[in-house]
Formats: structure tokens, C-alpha cells, sequence
């Protein structure tokens, strides 16, 4: 646990940016520098599926495919998970919203708690380094075609909560192209 001088006084922030930005790694370092549980839908979704339960069934050929899962069952994943006693002091979300939607649905999750958010940091890379970088995880979605087909989903439908945010003030972007490292300090520089 990061000791109180380093802990970083945001308490409620998105981690954003294209698949295979490197979401998930800087996820567990920078929760432990906020003292807040990450909280990652892609992996619930994984864990649903290894699990065999009802959601997994019901996801696993859409996640295979690189499509998005809908919005009401995302909902549903999300309200219960933000309900649970860890989340009360704060989150890291990981990979949730991903549409204006469900941008849409964590804002009223959040103002029905009488909470807001705090920021949103936005990890950029270039494409050609997240096929490569995806292509050496080799997840069970991490194949050439299903890859691409992840980054178009992104451009069209996550790609615009980049202005939106904006706009609300709360966006700081952060270069993914770097070492793991490199990439934690300045989010941990832009979250200060
Ligand atoms: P996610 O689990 O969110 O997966 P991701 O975007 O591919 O990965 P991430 O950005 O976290 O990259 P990582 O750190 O692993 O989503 C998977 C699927 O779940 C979606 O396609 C969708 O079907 C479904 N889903 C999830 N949330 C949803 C939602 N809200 N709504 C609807 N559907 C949803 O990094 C990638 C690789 O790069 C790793 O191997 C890592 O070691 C490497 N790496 C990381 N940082 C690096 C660096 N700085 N330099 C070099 N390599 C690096």
C-alpha cells in the first residue's frame, strides 16, 4: 500500500484510451497510489466467462468478435459493482464508459451517491503499437482481425466521450508510447 505522502488525493477517476493502451497495467498502480479499488470490466467479463455463470455465456461471443457488450447489461455490471463496500471511499474505473451512454449511466450512478467524478486520464498510442502490443498478450480476443476490429469500435463509439469530458473539464491526457514506467509517472504528475 503506498504510504499517505505519496497517495494521490483524486478519488474518483476513469482510465481511458484505445484497447491495448496499457489500461489494465497502469490500473493497478495507480488504484494503490489513490488507495481505491480498480475496477475493470473487461476483466468481470473474463471472469464471468472462466466462471461458465449466465452473463459469461451471454458475452463471450461478442467479446470474441470485438464488438461491445449493450449497455443495460454494462449497467447492471457497473451500479452492483459500485455498490459494494470497497468502492464507497472511491474507484478506478478501467475500461468503463466506453460509450456516451454509458458515460451517461455513471453520471447518474454517481449523482444519485451524490458524487462526481474527479478526472478522467486519457492513455494515448499510436495504432500499429497496439496490434503489436496485443498481438504479444495473445489474449483469447487479441487476434489481427478481432484487434482491428476492437480499435474501429473505439474510434466510433469511445472516441467521443474524449470531447466530452473535455469539455466537462475533467480531461488529462497522458502519452502511452513510453516505458510502463514513464507512462505511471505522468499519470500520477496529471492526477496531482
Ligand atoms: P478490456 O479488458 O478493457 O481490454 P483492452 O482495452 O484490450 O486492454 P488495456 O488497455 O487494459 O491494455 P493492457 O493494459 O492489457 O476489454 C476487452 C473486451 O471486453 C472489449 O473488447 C469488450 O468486448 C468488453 N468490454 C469491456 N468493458 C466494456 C464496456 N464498458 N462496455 C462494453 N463492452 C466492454 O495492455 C495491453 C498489452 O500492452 C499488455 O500485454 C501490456 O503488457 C502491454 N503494455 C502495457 N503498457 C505498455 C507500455 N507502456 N509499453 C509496452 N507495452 C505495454
Amino acid at each position: 500500500m503506498a504510504d499517505a505522502d505519496n497517495r494521490l488525493a483524486v478519488s474518483r477517476v476513469v482510465l481511458l484510451g484505445p484497447p491495448g493502451a496499457g489500461k489494465g497495467t497502469q490500473a493497478a498502480f495507480l488504484a494503490e497510489a489513490m488507495g481505491v479499488p480498480a475496477i475493470s470490466t473487461g476483466d468481470m467479463l473474463r471472469q464471468a466467462v472462466e466462471r461458465g455463470s449466465n452473463l459469461g455465456q451471454r458475452v463471450q461471443e461478442i467479446m470474441n468478435s470485438g464488438a461491445l457488450v449493450d449497455d443495460e447489461t454494462m449497467a447492471d455490471v457497473v451500479t452492483e459493482r459500485l455498490q459494494q463496500e470497497d468502492a464507497q471511499k472511491g474507484f478506478l474505473l478501467d475500461g468503463y464508459p466506453r460509450n456516451l451512454g454509458q458515460a451517461r449511466t455513471l453520471g447518474g450512478i454517481l449523482e444519485r451517491l451524490q458524487e462526481s467524478l474527479d478526472a478522467v486520464a486519457l492513455i494515448t498510442v499510436d495504432e500499429d503499437e497496439l496490434v503489436k502490443r496485443a498481438l504479444a498478450r495473445g489474449r483469447d480476443d487479441d487476434k489481427e482481425e478481432v484487434i482491428r476490429e476492437r480499435l474501429r469500435v473505439y474510434r466510433e463509439k469511445t472516441e467521443p466521450l474524449v470531447g466530452h469530458y473535455e469539455a466537462a473539464g475533467l480531461l488529462r491526457r497522458v502519452d502511452g508510447d513510453q516505458s510502463i514506467e514513464a507512462v505511471t509517472a505522468e499519470l500520477r504528475s496529471v492526477l496531482s
